[in-house]
């Protein structure tokens, strides 16, 4: 009989690239998403799983402990990969208490049914380097102290240290991997890289003028996420229940990620000005393309973040095998396509 996993959050970016890994190994995947008046599951249409016969996707409540019980009962899984979570930072100052219900307690009602149901599931939390926040050692790894400087950090710490409380506690399987930022052609627009590829792509073909972002000196390790979800299902695979952090070891500010995009469709970028008054101008067409807009900026930042991946490649032999500027081609590459079509989400 094939294994079966509960992947919740199915219509997000990892929930629709772990969909795709664990199919493709012959698991029968329940993903689950949340109730609305009309669903969006474009990312599991272009990777063309959404009619697949193994895919159930299943209405599920994050803050329902009877349906995390019968959702455990139902699909009879063997793996629950806790991905849903209201994942924007930028969103979570305006609405932290909602973060906290969806982000940090969503993992306990799944918690306390697997303790309820079957404590031999495995269970993956979705952590993140979000949790260091301002950072304490640089780079960061599992040994590094949290920090958090956002709602949704704080969230996520409660659902880290849950998930190792209930290891040590109950001696349940659960592993939580603190992921760094991770980035691809699916990525939500909302989110700083492919915000920038989306624009790009249309100020290429004349759709959009301008590009206007927050703080550019912001620096992140940026992976692929394809990488990232391979990462997320070893860690199930694992003898042991622990803590892992998957990152690339490299970090690059918002304003070199800018820069990548832009050279993908032959425009180098010249920058002049400071912070809010920053501009980066074409030099061919003399028009400015990108400027500083300060409703982008948070009132709280996490100025660097570079993640030591050594116990993951070491214990679980797993590697990020994207480098940042493949990733760049990647998604403008995408974004330019499905601009040209008329479609872009
Ligand atoms: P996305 O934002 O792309 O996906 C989040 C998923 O959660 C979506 O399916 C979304 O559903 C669902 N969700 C949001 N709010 C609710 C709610 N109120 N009830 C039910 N479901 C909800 O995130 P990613 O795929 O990028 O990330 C996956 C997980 O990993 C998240 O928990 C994120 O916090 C965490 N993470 C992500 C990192 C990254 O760089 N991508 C790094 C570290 C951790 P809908 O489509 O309906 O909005
Ligand atoms: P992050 O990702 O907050 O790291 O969280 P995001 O792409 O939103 O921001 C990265 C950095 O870019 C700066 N920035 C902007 N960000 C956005 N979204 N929009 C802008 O216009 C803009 N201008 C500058 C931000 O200030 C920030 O410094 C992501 C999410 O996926 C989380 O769920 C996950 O946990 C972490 O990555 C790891």
């Amino acid at each position: 009989m094939s294994k079966s996993a509960i992947v919740t959050g199915i219509s997000g970016q990892d929930g629709a690239y772990l969909a795709e890994n664990l199919l493709d190994r012959g698991y029968t995947v329940y993903g689950t998403y949340r109730r609305t008046s009309s669903v969006n599951f474009w990312r599991i249409d272009e990777l063309g799983i959404s009619q697949h016969p193994r895919l159930k996707l299943v209405e599920y409540d994050l803050t329902d402990m009877g349906s995390a019980i019968r959702l455990i009962e139902m699909s009879q899984a063997t793996e629950v990969y806790n991905l849903a979570a209201q994942s924007f930072v930028g969103v979570s100052f305006d609405q932290p208490i909602t973060t906290g219900q969806i982000t940090g307690l969503g993992a306990a009602y799944l918690l306390e049914a697997i303790r309820t149901v079957n404590k031999d599931i495995r269970f993956y939390q979705a952590s993140t380097s979000e949790m260091f926040g301002k950072v304490q050692a640089i780079p960061q790894s599992e040994d590094t102290p949290f920090y958090p400087r956002s709602p949704y950090g704080v969230a996520k710490l409660y659902a880290h240290w849950l998930t190792v409380n209930y290891r040590e506690s109950f001696g349940i399987f659960g592993t939580s991997g603190i992921l760094f930022n991770h980035e691809s052609p699916l990525r939500g627009r909302e989110f700083v890289t492919r915000k920038i590829t989306d624009t790009v792509a249309k100020i290429s073909q004349g759709k959009a003028d301008i590009l206007e972002l927050g703080n550019l000196d912001a620096k992140r390790d940026w992976g692929y996420a394809k990488d990232y979800v391979e990462g997320m299902r070893l860690m199930l695979q694992h003898s042991v229940p622990d803590t892992y952090v998957l990152a690339t070891n490299r970090t690059e500010t918002v304003r070199h990620f800018v820069e990548l995009a832009f050279a993908q469709v032959g425009i180098f970028l010249e920058w002049s000005g400071r912070e809010e008054n920053e501009i980066g101008l074409d030099p061919k067409s003399g028009k400015t393309r990108v400027r500083i807009n300060p409703a982008f900026y948070r009132p709280a930042e996490v100025d660097l973040l570079i993640g030591d991946p050594g116990k993951a490649e070491r214990e679980l032999g797993w590697k990020p095998t994207v480098q940042l500027e493949e990733l760049a081609r990647l998604m403008v590459t995408a974004d330019v396509r499905r601009n040209a079509t008329g479609w872009s989400f």
